[in-house]
Order: C-alpha cells, then structure tokens, then sequence
C-alpha cells in the first residue's frame, strides 16, 4: 500500500506516514473532526476520482456517467432515508460552499439574515464581515443570554420582528445546548422570512434523533458530511420540494438549490467523494451508528461532569451535545492560543474558541472548543472522559512546566495504545 507514492513523491509519502502517527498517537478533541470507516476512506482513493459529471443524475453535461450515476441516486436516496428529506444535493464540496449556495438558491445580494454570532457559537459564513457572507448580504445577529449561555426564543423573536429579515439562519459551530428548531420555524413564518437550519455540527444527532431532527421542519438545510455524520470530507443540501415563501415562483426550492449549485457555483463535482458520502449514509443507516452517537452525548456530558468536579467553568455550565467550551481564562488564567499550543504539546488536539462576551480576539480568544466524537470512534467510554478532563486540567494549570508536561505526554501515549487506530492499515 503507497507503494506508488512513495517511489514517486517521497516528501508526501512521508507526510502521510507522519499524519497517520500523529492521529494514532493523540487524543483527539477537535469537535468537527472524526475518523471515517475503512469503506469510506477506500472509496475515496478510487478510479471515481478521474470522472468529470457536470449536472445531475440522467442530465449530464459529459458522456460515460452510467456508473456515476448510481453512485450519486444511491447518496441522495440514502440521504433522505436518514433525514427524512424531500430534496437532497450531495455535490457541495464543502460547509461553506453549501451554505454559499443555499444563500444564493434564495436570496439577493444585500437581502437581510439573521443568524447566530461568531463570537457566540456562529460560523464564519453566518455573516462574518471578513467572509463572503459579511460581504455580499445583510446579516443581523442574535447571541445567547449573558446568565444562562443560552439562545433565548423570545430575543430571537423581537429581533426577528424588527428587523425582517428574509432569511432566519438557526446552526452554531460553537453551541453546546440544544436548539429549538420548530420555535425557529414559527419565527421564520411569522414574519415570511425562509429558515436555514446549518446542522454541520449535530447531523449525526440528527440523523439518529438524539437531537430533534429539523429536516421535516426547515425550508433548507445544510450539513458538512465529515463531523458527527463520519463521512468524507463534503457536504449537502436538504431541503423541501416546494418555496413555502414564494410559492408562485416558477421554480420550486429543490430546483432553486440545485441550479445554485450547478452550475450556479461548482463545476464537476468530487464523484470519488459523493460514492464515499453513499458509504457513510449506508453506515449511518445501521443500528450500531445510533449507538455510537448516544456514546458521543453520553462521554461528552461525562467529560462535562468532570470538569465541573475539577473546578473549570464551561459557557452554559455542560452540554446537551456532542461538544464543550471552556473558558480558560476564567477558570485558568491563560488564554485560548496557549492553552491550545500546550495542549498539542502533550498530544491532546483541541480548538481555541471565542466564547460569548469574549475579553480576547479571535485569534487569541478566552476560550477553547472540545468535542467527543473522534475519541468515541475509538472506542473511548464514560469512565475514559475523567482522565481526559484530569488532563486537561493539570496541563492548563501548569502551562509552562516541561516536567508536568512530559508526564503527561507519556501518559496520554500509554493510555492511547488501548484504543487502536486503523489496525489494518498498512501503513
Ligand atoms: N471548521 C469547522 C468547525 O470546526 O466547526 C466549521 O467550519
């Protein structure tokens, strides 16, 4: 295995030998991140990488596409079984790209959303003004209450009625609490906005009813592939058949989205990618994955618990999700920058993150983002996450103590050894 890649380019050979080390050898914190199955990781190194599939299914733009074909009905009818979706787009290459053309699928240039705050669990493309979104549409911005680091419906809803907007954006890539979607939607109609639910974080939730599924509820919904979904790096876009906004259009919303995504916005689309997005639906599909995710929830208000036991402040006080901020600041004294450097150090990967009302930048904020569906995937359980939080712990105390440091390393090595990571990769 590599073989070819090695006699060929030998510098990224090795940096896929040190990658693949690096991955077994840490506890993985990262709360987008996760580790895909065998089947979807080969589908991905497959000839399916050479097509050129412009359009869709049966409307193709290149000759030879009978076996892509299948490969993308089978995403799209996999898709919709999981999420109980009326349309589903499986080209988006990515988080961003979705919602991009979500956006562009309905909305004019300048038009008015009203999203979630970066700094409060948003995502770049919820109206960053360094961002596409920030640019090009008029965003507004609800935060969670300063007490409880919760959304409060009722803000949600004044702002909503003030400001009109056309489109109610509900999704977080910071958010440890869950959201209530159909609450979103009532607001959305009452004031004849469209909602956009952006589910990359809590698909997998979703998928499995662990988090209320917003799927059946939403005009449009976008969700990465690669987070608690653990499929390949991607995306897509679910959304109804009919514009509940503008029902006399010409178009219905399913057509709207898919010529916003070709050829509105891409060109060929990743066909190795979309036939790996089929494996992880099929995966997704089965008894054991809904286990897997009442794992994540399970280890990640575990993780929660301990940390509360050890004295840390997390915004919201826990989690009803697969993911936790902690405000290193408060609880010990350094700042998201370093705590995620030393935390690196001892072989645990975490994220610095801006939490509400953050006394930093984003680029040094008070907080940082943890998260357990990585460590889930290997296998890690309950009684795993109170060594974690001790760990964390004793590192974010001690940030610039070498001998604590090592000890931890090592233990984390130790430790990492029972929970082995692609035993059969030959590499
Ligand atoms: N980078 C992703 C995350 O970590 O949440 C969002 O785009």
């Amino acid at each position: 295995m590599l073989d070819s890649l090695k006699k060929v380019d030998e510098k990224i050979y090795n940096v896929v030998l040190n990658e693949t080390k690096r991955q077994r050898d840490g506890v993985e914190m990262i709360a987008s991140e996760n580790f895909v199955s065998p089947a979807v990781m080969e589908t991905m190194g497959t000839t399916l990488t050479n097509k050129y599939s412009e359009g869709y299914p049966k409307k193709r733009y290149y000759s030879g596409n009978e076996f892509i074909d299948i490969s993308e009905q089978l995403a799209i009818d996999r898709a919709k079984e999981l999420f109980n979706a009326e349309h589903v787009n499986v080209q988006p290459h990515a988080g961003s790209q979705a919602n991009a053309e979500a956006f562009f699928s309905i909305l004019n240039i300048k038009d008015k959303i009203l999203a979630m705050d970066l700094a409060h669990g948003g995502h770049l493309t919820h109206g960053s003004p360094v961002n596409f979104s920030g640019k090009q549409y008029a965003f507004f911005h609800y935060g969670v209450d300063p007490e409880t680091g919760r959304i409060d419906m009722d803000d949600v809803r004044k702002r909503a009625k003030i400001i009109k907007p056309k489109l109610l954006l509900s999704g977080f890539s910071a958010y440890p609490r869950e959201l209530d979607f159909k609450e979103f939607q009532d607001i959305a109609e009452e004031v004849g906005a469209y909602h956009m639910c952006d589910i990359a974080h809590i698909a997998g939730l979703c998928a499995t009813g662990i988090h209320e599924n917003p799927v059946p509820i939403a005009d449009i919904i976008t969700t990465t592939t690669h987070k608690t979904l653990r499929g390949p790096r991607g995306a897509m876009i679910m959304s109804k058949e009919l514009d509940r906004v503008k029902p006399k259009s010409k178009k219905s919303l399913a057509r709207k989205i898919d010529s916003a995504v070709f050829p509105g916005m891409q060109g060929g689309p990743l066909d190795h990618v979309i036939a790996a997005k089929a494996v992880a639906f099929k995966e997704a599909l089965q008894p054991d994955f809904k286990l897997y995710i009442e794992q994540v929830v399970k280890n990640a208000k575990a993780l929660a618990e301990s940390f509360h036991d050890l004295g840390a402040t997390m915004v919201s006080g826990g989690t009803d999700n697969h993911l936790i901020l902690l405000d290193v600041d408060e609880s010990f004294g350094i700042r998201g920058k370093k705590a995620e450097t030393v935390l690196d150090e001892v072989n645990i990967f975490t994220n610095k993150n801006m939490v509400p009302n953050d006394r930093g930048t984003p680029y040094d904020p008070c907080g940082i983002r943890l998260g357990t569906p990585a460590i889930t995937t290997r296998g890690m359980k309950e009684s795993e996450m109170q060594q974690i939080a001790k760990w964390y712990v004793e590192t974010l105390k001690n940030p610039d103590d070498a001998a604590v440091k090592s000890k931890v390393k090592q233990e984390v090595l130790e430790f990492i050894k029972e929970f082995p990571l692609y035993p059969d990769l030959e590499y």
